[in-house]
């Protein structure tokens, strides 16, 4: 358990740094909370400061997803036999739930889907294929990131209950079920003023076209 408890710990302080935020003060001058769409994430960097900065701070979330699933089963490898199999998991979930609800901003934070992306690609690469794809197909389809985060989201989620089956809550995978579960529908649950955007017609394409450059 305290092993669980530290890589939840360790993967939420990384998942809380801000990039998207950072490089909005940094490189544009402005807080990007008042911007766009008021998200933190690298769509709303993209869309504010131009797509390089976007695919940069794409690169930066989700390397902190990714760090505390590479290192801290490394660090924690011993403290816990039973809880081994496990601990990158929860290394994952805390990067992600750092992401969404970092206490450095009042717990209002992104929606965590390029951190999830850092997580997923360690954890279980064949969905997170899957899951991609499914991303770049909807967006070039539909220019909209938004409804391309929200369907790779269940490709993921059906790609791991399909891979896991029959038995997907098992005493070694039980960690990575609930995950499959519970990460998508937090992502989904990010989305939702998105959703309603989409469901009005009135969510934004995605436009190379930097619109607040300073
Ligand atoms: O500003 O509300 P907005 O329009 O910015 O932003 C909506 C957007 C928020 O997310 C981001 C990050 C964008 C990353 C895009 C690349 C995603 C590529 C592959 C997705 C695979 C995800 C797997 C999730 C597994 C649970 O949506």
């Amino acid at each position: 358990a305290i092993a669980l408890g530290l890589a939840l710990i360790g993967g939420y302080l990384l998942g809380s740094i801000p990039f998207g935020l950072l490089i909005g003060w940094q490189v544009g001058k402005i807080d990007l909370r008042e911007h766009g769409s008021g998200n933190i994430g690298a769509t709303n960097v993209g869309r504010t400061l131009g797509t390089r900065w976007g695919l940069i701070c794409l690169g930066l979330d989700a390397l902190k997803g990714l760090l505390p699933v590479l290192l801290l089963p490394m660090l924690l490898s011993g403290l816990s036999e039973s809880a081994a199999p496990h601990v990158a998991v929860f290394a994952g979930v805390g990067a992600v739930l750092g992401h969404m609800f970092p206490c450095w901003l009042g717990f209002r934070g992104g929606k965590g889907v390029a951190t999830a992306l850092g997580v997923v690609a360690m954890l279980a690469p064949l969905s997170t294929l899957l899951a991609a794809g499914m991303f770049a197909a909807t967006f070039a389809v539909s220019r909209i990131v938004s409804l391309g985060s929200m369907l790779a989201a269940v490709t993921f989620a059906v790609a791991q209950f399909w891979q896991l089956a029959p038995t997907p809550f098992s005493r070694e995978s039980w960690s990575m079920a609930a995950f499959s579960v519970a990460v998508p529908l937090l992502i989904i649950v990010r989305h939702r003023e998105n959703l309603k955007r989409l469901l009005t017609g009135t969510e934004k394409r995605f436009s190379s076209k930097p619109a607040a450059k300073q």
